[in-house]
């Protein structure tokens, strides 16, 4: 199945309205396009973050599909034990189908606390779809900076002050650490470009091993910005070139969305809070237009616009 149009995806909602992600949160887009898409047969292994403590606030549930909890540290190794108790389970005939095991962890949960977990797991070829939503930084518990943290950013832990204009070190390449482990499928993606989402979630759901999606989350909290602007910064991220949209399969990358004109990092930067103090620091902007360059090179993205 190719996704192209919202007629495309299946009607089913295994993802409940009434959750409390923040108005204008795009985790719940991201939580009820996996789920169109992995179906009724799927488990969810959920790493403590906004995606889960917003979604699970008891006695409810947003999720309407076999869901764990587990410590923040270990949320692959304990889908690793999932998929060997129902491969073990199909084998003993206890089970006549196989179920999508999908993890969906934050950006401190898989880029700092949980790596050793995801790098074993990976490294064993364990077959479930990992899937880190990155919001740049721990935002549940009060927008504290993680390894994924962009160059430049505000966050509660890279103040503004005399010396520091926020975080004087770029992000973490954690699609990357997941590739050099010849994982068999790796994508970057983002909820305001649905369908190229779900494409690469079906992709990831097929492979015969481990397959890992790593998906920017614009935090309209944390990123400090209106909550109608949501799908528009998560576009700008792409056409900018700051997150590029590409898929990994077999040894081959390939750019899943052409942008044959750039815009200039500032129209992203500009509408977010967290980068404000940017605005009077050029040379901290020509640092990130750089590294956008350089993401635009590798990825056969255009020139920027006149
Ligand atoms: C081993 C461990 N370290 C730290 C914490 C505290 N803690 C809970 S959630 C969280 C941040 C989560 O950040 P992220 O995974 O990026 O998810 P987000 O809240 O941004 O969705 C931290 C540090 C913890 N629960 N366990
Ligand atoms: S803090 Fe950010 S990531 Fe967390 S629920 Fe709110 S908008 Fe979403």
């Amino acid at each position: 199945m190719i996704y192209r149009t919202v007629r495309d995806l299946p009607t089913e909602e295994y993802f409940a309205p009434g959750h409390g992600l923040c108005a204008g949160c795009p985790i719940g887009i991201l939580a009820k396009i996996v789920l169109k898409v992995s179906g009724k047969d799927s488990i969810i292994v959920n790493a403590t973050g906004c995606g889960e403590v917003s979604t699970t606030l008891y006695p409810s549930t947003a999720w309407r599909v076999p869901w764990i909890h587990l410590a923040f540290e270990n949320a692959a190794a304990t889908a690793s034990g999932v998929r060997a108790a129902y491969d073990a389970m199909i084998k003993k005939g206890l089970l006549n189908k196989d179920a999508n095991i999908i993890v969906f962890a934050g950006d401190g949960g898989t880029a700092d606390i949980g790596l050793q977990a995801l790098s074993g797991a990976l490294e064993r070829g364990d077959r479930f779809l990992y899937i880190c939503y990155d919001n740049e930084a721990y935002m549940n518990t009060g927008i504290q900076r993680s390894g994924a943290t962009p160059f430049g950013a505000w966050t509660t832990t890279t103040p503004l002050g005399a010396k520091l204009s926020g975080r004087e070190i770029f992000k973490k390449d954690l699609i990357g650490i997941a590739i050099a482990h010849k994982v068999r499928y790796a994508a970057t993606a983002v909820p305001s470009y649905p369908f190229d989402l779900a494409n690469k979630i079906e992709k990831g759901l097929k492979v015969n091993g481990p397959a890992f999606i790593h998906v920017l989350i614009p935090c309209t909290t944390g990123w400090r910005f209106d909550p109608s602007f949501t799908i528009k910064i998560g576009k700008l991220a792409v056409q900018t070139g700051l997150w590029p949209l590409y898929e990994y399969e077999n040894g081959v990358f390939r750019t899943t969305v052409p942008v044959p004109r750039r815009k200039p990092v500032i129209e992203y930067l500009k509408l977010q809070g967290r980068f404000k103090h940017l605005l009077n620091k050029p040379e901290l902007i020509t640092e990130i237009q750089k590294y956008a360059d350089e993401l635009a090179q590798r990825f056969g993205l255009g020139p920027i616009e006149q």
